[in-house]
């Protein structure tokens, strides 16, 4: 007997956790109808505050960025891993709202309110909330329609904080009424309760953080009350979701920061971010990725995962798979406009790329500032997803005098990452030379003469070891040696991003030399 179509079609499915791998923190998300939408945090790169959507919360596809215009913000000289924080991403009346703080901005900061009729844009520009202390901000729609902004406040040095709570009147982009503080953590001294959101859930206002500092002690807490303004109830099952206590050699450390949601039929999930360490000592060059979790709530509040209570490599999603067709792990560089997988970092102000002067190539017009500043270099470049990945790239560069450079580059931040690039060599030929910056400090690991022509660049990471090699196109490639990888890590260098694989070039004087790379190919195992 044939069994009717909608009956044989699959209900549920194995979400593989993380469902976004690579530097993708802070997830916020939101639902309107069967659709998801996502954001999370992108700090000094440019497009910044990326958009995904689902139909399943498994599969993700990136559908443009909140900021993607020059004009809506500086990030200009923005430090490392200053700039864009966590997000909160939310739908009502009819509309996406997004509000986020940016952090420490030589050229402007603070907290701003952005909107949007498609989440894939275009976005608004952004409302500044001046009155807005703090970071991690967040709004909530109560069920009257009122509309409220959440928000974190360091209260001592130690990272002690404090959840805020004021009305906010959305079209005129100005707080409302009085403040309200809600909630300082669930344990006795906890530091860095940040990230807040609010929900309903019978009767009760349920009030979800970040605990402990998205590092190690990273936990996911939760406070209750009958009335928006409080008090809070501490839960007494908190923290409801910590990797803290497993130890530091977990393979997934450092959750928390979780957004929870609602399907159509009433499950509830949280997306929310932890780490990857790998090849020892805590290093996770992926820096901190989006995870999915069930959420059943019992006697009122939330539980994660019930059963194992922490993150699964897999998690039973009850929705139907809806996956989006794989994205080609060669980019031939034919379209008009880069995919939205590319970034770059801080505000571009001047044009250094270009996809038409020399069609279906990615050519980058070398620009005197370098990875090491805290600047705008002429550089483009894609999250590594993987522990273990191939990047290669095509490059045709003829440089005319030395300190012309291009090449492909291993990167975390101006003190951190790794250059693999093709320089002048003084007299008539070129080499490529291979430089390890750590802590700042460059030391050169390879340099060898090439022959003209067009070249093929190449690093091949297995765990922390990430050997580069270069080579003619179409040749045999040549060996420079491999780099001890744990440098691309937060651990080691600080900060909240994770490493990005690019291509990049730069000159100390104008030069008519540019770089135009055919294709970049990224794999994972
Ligand atoms: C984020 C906040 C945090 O805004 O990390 O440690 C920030 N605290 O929740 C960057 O992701």
């Amino acid at each position: 007997m044939a069994v009717p179509e909608d009956l044989a079609a699959p209900r549920h499915q194995d979400a593989r956790n993380p469902v976004l791998p690579g530097f993708h923190p802070d997830p916020s998300v939101c639902r309107v109808g069967e659709d998801y939408y996502l954001v999370t945090s992108s700090f000094e790169y440019f497009p910044g505050l990326p958009l995904h959507h689902s139909r399943d919360l498994v599969h993700w596809r990136p559908i443009g960025h909140a900021v993607d215009r020059p004009e809506q913000l500086a990030l200009d000289g923005v430090r490392a891993s200053g700039g864009l924080y966590a997000a909160s991403l939310h739908h009502a009346r009819g509309r996406f709202h997004l509000v986020c703080t940016l952090v420490d901005g030589p050229r402007q900061d603070g907290t701003f309110l952005l909107t949007a009729d498609d989440p894939a844009g275009r976005w608004s520009d952004p409302v500044w909330l001046p009155e807005a202390p703090g970071f991690d901000p967040s709004l909530f729609f109560d069920e009257d329609g009122s509309a409220h902004l959440l928000g974190t406040r360091q209260t001592d040095a130690d990272g002690r904080t404090e959840i805020w709570l004021r009305g906010i009147d959305l079209d005129r982009g100005v707080l409302t009424g009085e403040e309200h503080v809600l909630f300082r953590g669930a344990l006795v001294g906890a530091r860095w309760a940040e990230g807040p959101h609010l929900y309903r859930h019978e009767g009760h206002y349920v009030l979800v953080v970040a605990e402990g500092g998205t590092e190690h002690d990273h936990a996911v807490t939760v406070a209750r009350s009958r009335h928006l303004a409080g008090p809070y109830e501490n839960n007494p099952r908190n923290p409801v979701l910590t990797h803290r206590h497993l130890g530091l050699d977990h393979p997934v450390t450092g959750a928390g920061h979780a957004d929870l949601v609602r399907t159509p039929t009433g499950d509830w999930y949280a997306v929310l971010l932890a780490s990857r360490p790998y090849g020892g000592g805590g290093h996770a060059n992926l820096g901190r990725e989006t995870f999915v979790a069930r959420v059943v709530w019992e006697d009122g509040w939330p539980v994660v995962n019930p059963g194992s209570g922490r993150l699964e490599e897999r998690t039973r999603i009850a929705l139907p798979p809806h996956p989006w067709p794989e994205p080609d792990s060669v980019d031939h560089f034919d379209a008009a406009v880069l995919g939205p997988r590319w970034s770059m970092l801080r505000t571009p102000r001047t044009a250094f790329h270009s996809l038409r002067e020399r069609p279906g190539h990615l050519r980058l017009r070398p620009r005197p500032q370098t990875l090491a500043e805290c600047a705008t270099p002429a550089f483009v470049g894609r999250r590594q997803q993987h522990a273990d990945f191939t990047a290669e790239a095509a490059l045709d560069f003829r440089p005319a005098a030395p300190g012309e450079q291009a090449g492909l580059v291993a990167y975390y931040d101006p003190d951190h990452h790794v250059r693999l690039l093709v320089d002048h060599d003084g007299a008539a030929g070129r080499v490529a030379r291979l430089t390890v910056r750590d802590g700042g400090r460059d030391t050169v690991r390879t340099e060898l003469p090439l022959p003209a022509g067009p070249l093929v660049l190449g690093v091949s990471a297995r765990g922390q070891r990430y050997a580069f090699r270069c080579g003619p196109a179409g040749g045999p490639a040549a060996e420079l040696g491999a780099v001890d990888g744990r440098i691309l890590s937060s651990r080691h260098a600080g900060g909240f991003t994770g490493s990005h694989v690019g291509l990049y070039a730069t000159s100390p004087h104008p030069t008519d030399a540019c770089a135009d790379f055919d294709w970049f190919r990224y794999t994972g195992p």
